[in-house]
């Protein structure tokens, strides 16, 4: 259990004001719209619009990809689109198949296993394309590093075309092959996910071919239509791989739910249909905690190519026995993270506290450690690297907390391993049996001398405090205009001012709890997921406590409804967080009976005994910018 720090950015109540009058929304949006750099109306206007696009063009020298991808769809040679096994690189690769089979060429795929392959293009598959005949090779999601690789292939008489998102070589260096890559290519929107990458040169082969006569006016327009259709896709990947969703992100990921929501994919269908989820109700948390999963899994655990054969087949019973077959590996995921999860857990209270741990188990599985360090970062507030051994070496994975640079950190204990990369956040590791405690102790040593001895406390970002007589549908309605919620967009974290907690009512066998809190004269119902069926402040006594608020819909009925996000008994001596930044707010019109709010009967009685500091996480919505990336995103259980 432990505290939070409250961060709340300054909110100068004239820039709400102006944003109120300029684009007729209430205080509380206006707050969230300034505390996240939207003071300027029009910079707002178009952020709530969310209809930024960019032609395919906007890819500095395009036109070379294109070239010898056409020449080939027409000369009948064989393109292979080498992806990945995560839901971008199988997504990205079933956005050009199809387009590249709607041209009429001559296409097919290879996706690398996790175990045998790893990541990325190797040489081994390169080597293995060139004899069964491939004339070029399309990359996608993958291979903007592969310098040597794309050289080999080259060498072997086959052309190359790079599609990618990933970070170049440090060193600069890049394949000699044409480049589709929204960094490297100066793209307006440099954080596009490698499916829409792909999405943006399928639209550009398709405009190309028409103009070159290679399709008819009115094939090209069923090519596009199709080609819209794929936008499902597209939200897929850009939620799974936990791109920033700002800029074009967030207009591709508005359409891309709405193709989604309408997908007329079998095998989409048939993923909806075991997930159990209504395809007219598919959000962004849908994807992130049930789709994404579910296609990553089968990658994980047994064949990578599962998720592609499911995107791309059009027989629904095919798609029906798929989707199965990823359900059930994804349960069995879930097994196996617990298993490691419980071993993993018991060898931290062991070690007690420390500043970084180190944890080591015979026959985890690599494929899930990932997903299990992240866990358990979250509840130790501390960075973890997860060691799956086998044999005399042992594969691992870490995760790192905000200010915490892990992959400065393994560099400085890289005496004692074998290999590693990864960024500030994650990293992957290979150590040698013998070198495990030397490695654990320097990474100890380097965490203690940089994060010290005090836990590090987690951030809760404040977006706007309001008072309890402001909740309602309304404004659930309104703030649901920010959407969609991820990195880069987190979902609003509105504060109550004054708050406290009462009526704990237990839920979900005790693993969740309702109760009321009250504010400003009035109270709502609200709800905690995750943390058990106490509250995290004692009742009655005077709580900082931010909340979600949303719209719920339950037996066909929708309410507004508080989620709690983060609570904590106020500290001795601090002041309550002043409303006076929020100006004063009109009436919301037609509240009422929806409201989430009633008035409160006279004096609630304040207990003043103190409690231990308590952290409740919302059970579906930790903030999504600390959502893992690896395609893996179930944080929490669907309730
Ligand atoms: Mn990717």
């Amino acid at each position: 259990m432990q505290r939070c720090r409250f961060e709340i950015p300054e909110c100068p109540p004239q820039d709400v004001r102006r944003l109120q009058r300029e684009l007729g929304v209430s205080g509380a949006l206006a707050q969230v719209l300034v505390r996240r750099g939207m003071s300027d109306p029009g910079a707002a206007r178009a952020f709530l619009a969310a209809g930024e696009s960019h032609p395919p063009s906007a890819f500095a020298g395009i036109q070379l990809a294109i070239e010898p991808i056409l020449r080939n769809v027409r000369d009948g040679g064989l393109i292979t689109v080498h992806g990945d096994y995560d839901v971008d690189g199988v997504c990205s690769t079933a956005v050009l198949l199809r387009t590249l089979r709607r041209l009429g060429a001559c296409a097919d795929s290879y996706l690398p296993d996790r175990s045998a392959d790893g990541y990325g293009l190797r040489m081994h598959t390169v080597a293995r394309l060139a004899a069964r005949g491939t004339r070029l090779l399309l990359s996608a999601d993958c291979a903007i590093t592969a310098v040597s690789e794309v050289q080999a292939a080259l060498d072997l008489g086959m052309e190359v075309v790079v599609s990618d998102h990933h970070s170049p070589r440090a060193d600069g260096a890049l394949p000699a092959a044409p480049v589709v890559h929204p960094a490297v290519c100066g793209y307006p929107c440099p954080d596009l996910c490698a499916t829409a990458v792909a999405h943006k040169l399928a639209e550009a082969l398709i405009d190309s071919a028409e103009q070159q006569g290679m399709l008819a006016a009115g094939d090209a327009a069923a090519a596009r239509a199709a080609l819209r259709e794929d936008l499902d896709l597209v939200a897929l990947a850009t939620v799974a791989d936990v791109v920033s969703l700002t800029g074009e992100n967030r207009s591709l990921l508005r359409r891309g739910l709405r193709a989604l929501a309408a997908t007329t994919k079998p095998g989409l269908r048939a993923l909806m249909s075991v997930a159990r989820l209504d395809p007219a109700r598919v959000d962004e948390r849908s994807i992130a905690f049930a789709l994404a999963p579910r296609l990553n899994a089968a990658g994980r655990l047994y064949r990578a190519d599962a998720g592609l054969e499911l995107i791309l087949t059009e027989d629904p019973l095919r798609a029906a026995q798929v989707a199965q077959e990823l359900d059930r590996a994804n349960s069995e995921r879930r097994q196996v993270e617990l298993g490691i999860r419980y071993e993993a857990e018991a060898q931290m209270a062991a070690l007690g506290d420390r500043a970084a741990y180190v944890l080591a188990g015979e026959g985890w599985h690599p494929g899930v450690i990932g997903i299990v360090a992240s866990r358990l970062v979250e509840k130790s507030g501390r960075p973890v690297v997860l060691l799956a051994m086998d044999g005399d070496r042992g594969r691992g994975s870490g995760r790192s907390i905000d200010g915490f640079d892990l992959l400065g950190a393994l560099t400085a204990c890289a005496t004692h391993l074998a290999d590693y990369g990864g960024h500030r956040a994650a990293a992957g590791l290979e150590i040698e049996r013998r070198n495990l405690p030397a490695f654990a102790e320097a990474l100890e040593r380097h965490a203690r001398s940089l994060l010290g001895g005090e836990q590090q406390l987690p951030v809760e970002r404040v977006d706007a405090i309001l008072d309890g007589s402001e909740l309602g549908m309304e404004l659930a309605e309104e703030l649901a205009a920010l959407a969609p919620f991820g990195r880069g967009n987190p979902t609003v974290s509105l504060m109550l001012a004054g708050a406290s907690l009462s009526d704990p009512r237990p839920m979900g066998e005790g693993r969740h709890v309702r109760f009321t809190v009250s504010s400003g004269g009035c109270r709502a119902k609200a709800v905690a997921f995750g943390g058990g069926a106490r509250l995290p402040v004692e009742q009655g006594q005077p709580a900082e406590a931010t909340f979600a608020l949303e719209v719920n819909e339950w037996n066909g009925i929708s309410e507004p409804r508080l989620v709690l996000r983060r609570a904590q008994p106020v500290a001795a001596g601090a002041a309550a967080p002043a409303i006076a930044a929020a100006p004063a707010l009109p009436a919301l019109p037609g509240a009422g009976a929806r409201d989430a709010c009633e008035p409160l009967p006279a004096a609630t009685a304040g207990r003043t005994a103190s409690v231990p500091a308590g952290l409740v996480r919302a059970a579906r919505g930790g903030p999504p910018e600390q959502q893992e990336h690896e395609g893996e995103l179930v944080l929490f259980a669907l309730p």
